[in-house]
């Protein structure tokens, strides 16, 4: 196989057992890399109704067949594991030189199992993989101890690793790398921390043989050239996903006040522009020539970097509208290894629980001080901390009475930044995502506001968010590299199609790559099912009720609000299309016919096929 490595890495942590293992072409052609590999290692490996932070559970860190050439924004991998926060598949993409070095070592993905018996890494060189103490590390928030593994292995080690957080097994930390890149919202970082380990450190010699290296090449470098020509690159450069805080504001989906708001007061105070002048760096993922991390001063003095769901998290959604202060407030994040969209989520639950007296605690909306402690009481699970690390669907459920109706959630995962009051289509994407709610599989919103649909509620929006899952979901998260130079820059999708042709050998187009996406799909969703066991219906698709009963109460479109009988035939149409039951369950044919027939008898174990 070229482009393919052809071998994983399966480390067991509880006997320090290591095994390398070329894996059938089958697992390559059907489910191609990262996410696909994924959730079908998932699904072949973990037992059904595994506690997610035992050692049973299996974390896996998957490139692609795209990651690690000298290709536009391919320094990126996948983490991936049973969500502690959701119960179901989670996974998060990152960027960093550890996705380059992986490659580099001879794998495609490392798989690790068990559980170390005292707080260890594990470090990774070519074919040497071996567990080393971490004792003096556990404790150590994630800039201070990737400083001291690169400082032990070298300047160029790829360092994944958890801060606090994820020691202390908080629901939604994440993995973090090179100072502020995270991924795995849905808890990859409480996965890590409950099996010990405190760190992945990878290094690697190699290259990833290419089909046609001199062909990719040259690919790669007119695919660089062809972005540095795009119209908005120098704008892109400047702002970055910041631009974000503007758009939003203008078109009230800026998540304000815990989602009760699209539009801020402060709004201009965080916005991109005013970034623009406090800008002191910026950074990136490796093999990108757009970076986008800006990186500025916080009101501390320490360097943070910034990008627009952190922002409007733990700004506007907090009512805190002073962007020094926000980049705070990321800054202990990036080195507690705590979600900035679960963290500024759960903030807002906290502040409006107070406010309603649901909750015992001395906080107010844009209460900076209030805000900075509750991340702290977070990350160690101190006091109210202790409950609120659990997410705000288990914390609102505890907390009972009104609390579920101003916790804003879908299958547990926290809203990332786009307030749904009048953009049903986004709604949908939130509410069908294959990890809960999450903007990066079906971004919609964007198109359906510049098309001036954002009230409509036809088939369309349904073609739309499956559409972009079936790019999003199945090139991107598969070939894995970023999907900003397409997003952001219209770099077009047909180049991924040829650099995939140059990489692997492989002929393919973009509709082989759209069912790629409808299988991983398929199985993503089979997947959640048979973690409950089989008791699954639509109401799991639903997004959160504050967008359906409370109406917005300021800006341009107040009054506005998603209407339940309509949102549902959109989501019934949703399913016919993508051939799933009334219940949201992949029908036997539809199983079949994306050459899913084995997993499709498991899962009648479970549930009764239509
Ligand atoms: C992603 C989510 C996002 S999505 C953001 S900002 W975004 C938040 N960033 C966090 C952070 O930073 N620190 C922190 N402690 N927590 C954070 N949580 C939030 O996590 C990220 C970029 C971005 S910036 C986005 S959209 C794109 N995401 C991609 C994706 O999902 N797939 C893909 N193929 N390409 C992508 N490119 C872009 O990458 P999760 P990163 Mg992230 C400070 O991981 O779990 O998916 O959550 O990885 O390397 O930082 O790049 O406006
Ligand atoms: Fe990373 Fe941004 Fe470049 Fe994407 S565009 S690879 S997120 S630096």
């Amino acid at each position: 196989m070229k482009g393919w490595n052809g071998r994983l890495l399966r480390f067991d942590l509880s006997t320090g057992k290591k095994i390398v293992e070329e894996y059938p072409k089958d697992l390559a052609e059907r489910f191609v890399g990262g996410r696909g590999f994924a959730v079908k290692l998932l699904w072949d490996e973990l037992r059904p109704g595994t506690d997610p932070l035992s050692p049973e559970n299996i974390l896996i860190f998957a490139a692609g067949p795209l990651t690690g050439y000298a290709l536009p924004s391919s320094g990126k991998l996948v983490v991936a594991s049973k969500s502690p926060l959701t119960g179901g598949y989670g996974d998060g993409n990152l960027g960093s030189i550890a996705a380059v070095n992986l490659r580099r070592a001879g794998y495609d993905a490392v798989i690790i199992t068990g559980r170390a018996a005292k707080p260890s890494y594990l470090l990774v060189e070519d074919d040497r993989a071996e567990l080393r103490d971490a004792s003096d590390l556990w404790g150590l928030d994630t800039f201070k101890a990737e400083a001291r593994l690169k400082d032990a292995h070298g300047r160029g080690s790829g360092v994944l690793l958890i801060g606090p957080a994820g020691e202390n097994l908080v629901s939604f930390a994440t993995v973090v790398s090179q100072e502020g890149r995270a991924g795995g919202r849905p808890g990859m970082g409480a996965v890590m921390g409950s099996k010990n380990l405190k760190a992945l450190v990878i290094n690697g010699s190699g290259e990833p043989q290419a089909h046609d290296p001199k062909g990719l090449r040259e690919l790669g470098q007119e695919g660089y050239q062809s972005i540095l020509k795009r119209d908005n690159y120098g704008f892109w450069r400047r702002q970055g996903t910041m631009a974000t805080v503007e758009w939003c504001q203008v078109n009230s989906t800026l998540p304000t006040y815990n989602f009760r708001e699209g539009v801020f007061e402060g709004a201009d105070a965080i916005s991109g522009t005013t970034m623009e002048k406090m800008v002191v760096k910026q950074r990136g993922c490796p093999n990108c020539n757009m970076i986008c991390g800006n990186v500025v001063v916080d009101s501390e003095g320490r360097e943070s970097e910034l990008d627009y769901e952190n922002v409007a998290m733990l700004g506007s959604n907090i009512g805190l509208g002073d962007l020094r202060k926000v980049a705070t407030l990321n800054r202990m994040c990036d080195e507690l290894g705590l979600d900035t969209i679960g963290a500024g989520n759960t903030i807002g639950f906290a502040m409006e629980s107070a406010e309603m007296g649901a909750l015992d605690l001395d906080i107010t909306w844009g209460d900076f001080e209030g805000a900075k402690g509750l991340i702290e009481d977070l990350a160690y699970r101190r006091g109210v901390g202790d409950l609120l690390s659990l997410g705000v669907k288990k914390a609102s459920e505890r907390l009972g009475g009104e609390a579920p109706k101003w916790a804003i959630h879908v299958k547990g995962l926290e809203c990332s930044a786009y307030d749904c009051h009048l953009v049903p289509g986004m709604a949908l994407s939130f509410a069908t995502s294959p990890i809960g709610a999450h903007h990066k599989d079906a971004w919609v919103i964007s198109w359906e506001i510049s098309t001036g649909r954002r009230a409509e509620y036809n088939p369309e929006k349904a073609d739309k968010v499956i559409e972009f899952q079936r790019i999003r979901g199945g090139m991107f998260e598969e070939f894995v590299t970023c999907r900003f130079p397409w997003i952001e820059l219209g770099f077009e999708l047909e180049w991924y199609v040829k650099f995939f042709e140059a990489a692997t050998g492989v002929k393919t187009s973009l509709e082989e790559m759209y069912s790629l996406g409808d299988r991983v799909y398929a199985l993503i969703r089979a997947f959640w099912v048979r973690e409950f066991g089989g008791r699954w219906g639509r109401e799991q698709d639903y997004p959160p009720s504050r967008w359906f009963d409370e109406p917005l109460k300021e800006g341009p479109i107040k009054g506005s609000h998603l209407d339940r009988e309509k949102y549902d035939k959109l989501l019934q149409t949703y399913y016919d299309k993508r051939g799933w039951d009334e219940r949201g369950i992949p029908r036997k044919a539809t199983l079949q016919r994306l050459g899913l027939g084995e997993e499709a008898r498991e899962l009648e174990r479970y549930t009764t096929l239509k």
